[in-house]
């Protein structure tokens, strides 16, 4: 399939597919066996200019878009989605600030992100918060011309590995989820610290950590956006971001579909190459059709952002679900067509489809994204009326 890439799109998905081959296929199995976060890889992906893809060329990045974004964040998926989650949890740390900043705020934190000096983590999830973001319970009370932050954030991506951290806090308890708002915080600030570091079936060149907040003391300017806009902040940087997550889900079954079909082709059983099977070749093309089934919709629903669609939110969680559902299959699909190589650590599919199994529950389950496309659904049919 051709995509009709720009000169610049190919550029960036060819410098992402570099680093994925030289840098992190050799290493993947280690860093998931030794739940290593990848430093060097970072550094190798910052000196390539990746992180400032999705920075404005005022604040130091490349000024580009959706589609960019996801064209490398699908590269280092075909490899290694501990990796590319790593890199992609910094977009999603930075959507609050690209949105919501001030210019002081962009000015202040924006060029350190897109050179890749400081890493980014976004801080929503609690014990009690999950599918229910509304009900979140770390507090940030006002006092004169600070807010004093207590809590614990918990499962954050990049937490204790960034330095730059945009969070969801309640401000005023007696308006539930519309009392919340948005802070950008430091590593360092006096009162922020970091808790439980995880311990993950898959994903683990991925850091997942808590942060805890005690009487952390935040100046008003942190604030993003306005107070009580924390919610609207918070869903709106979803909406951004859960294109990424389609992207990694392609990323992952297309390397999956490839490691499966390779294998098929040298190995022998019945004194024949097993991809000779129908009942193989069923299953791989049912594998292709899925993968370029999903790549479309991820590809025609970043377009759809990068051309001014104007309400994403719909797009972007159809185009989660489906090609995170298809990453699970694919690669459950992989493991059964390289049999008991498959599941043996020798090859790299059992990896995938432990890493597959987060892309349906991260950025918002897929259960919660089938509630949000229905009651976009709902809402579009009623105004058509
Ligand atoms: N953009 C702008 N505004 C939005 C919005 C969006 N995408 N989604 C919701 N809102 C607004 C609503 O319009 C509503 O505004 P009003 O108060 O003015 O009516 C407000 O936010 C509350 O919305 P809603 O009533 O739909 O909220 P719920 O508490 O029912 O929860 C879901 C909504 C379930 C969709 C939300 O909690 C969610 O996305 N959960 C998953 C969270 C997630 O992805 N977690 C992963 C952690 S980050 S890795």
């Amino acid at each position: 399939m051709d995509y009709f890439l720009t000169e610049e799109q190919q550029m960036v998905r060819d410098l992402a597919r570099q680093i994925a081959v030289e840098k992190v296929k050799p290493v993947r199995a280690e860093l998931d066996e030794r739940e290593e976060f990848p430093t060097d890889i970072m550094k190798t992906i910052a000196q390539a200019d990746l992180f400032g893809l999705f920075v404005p060329e005022e604040y130091g990045g490349l000024g580009k878009g959706a589609m960019e974004l996801c064209l490398a964040v699908e590269e280092l998926s075909k490899v290694c989605l501990g990796v590319s989650t790593s890199y992609a949890a910094n977009a999603l740390g930075t959507f609050p600030l690209l949105l919501f900043g001030t210019e002081t705020q962009k000015r202040r934190y924006l060029p350190d992100i897109a050179s890749g000096q400081k890493l980014v983590a976004f801080g929503l999830t609690e014990a009690n918060a999950g599918s229910d973001a509304g009900g979140i319970q770390t507090t940030a009370i006002r006092d004169g011309n600070e807010y004093v932050l207590n809590g614990t954030k918990q499962w954050i991506t990049n937490g204790s590995v960034a330095d730059i951290y945009t969070i969801i806090a309640i401000s005023d308890k007696s308006r539930g989820a519309r009392g919340a708002s948005a802070f950008v915080l430091e590593k360092g600030m006096p009162g922020f610290s970091f808790g439980k570091k995880e311990k993950k079936m898959g994903i683990r060149a991925s850091i997942t950590c808590e942060l805890v907040f005690n009487d952390c003391r935040v100046a008003m300017d942190n604030i993003l956006g306005r107070e009580g806009m924390g919610f609207i902040v918070a869903m709106k940087t979803l909406d951004q971001s859960r294109i990424g997550v389609g992207a990694q889900g392609v990323g992952l079954a297309h390397g999956a579909l490839y490691e499966a079909l390779n294998f098929a082709r040298t190995r022998i059983q019945f004194e024949k190459p097993i991809v000779s099977f129908q009942a193989i070749q069923h299953m791989l093309a049912d594998m292709a059709i899925q993968v370029e089934a999903a790549r479309a919709l991820v590809y025609s629903v970043a377009r759809y952002m990068d051309g001014g669609g104007k309400d994403i939110t719909k797009p972007s969680a159809m185009a989660k679900t489906f090609a995170t559902d298809v990453a699970m299959k694919v690669t459950t699909d992989a493991v059964q067509v390289m049999g008991g190589s498959g599941y043996m650590r020798d090859y790299p599919v059992e990896k995938m489809m432990r890493d597959a199994k987060i892309l349906q529950i991260y950025e918002g389950t897929n259960q919660i994204q089938r509630n949000v496309i229905c009651q976009n659904l709902i809402k579009e049919s009623s105004r058509k009326q």
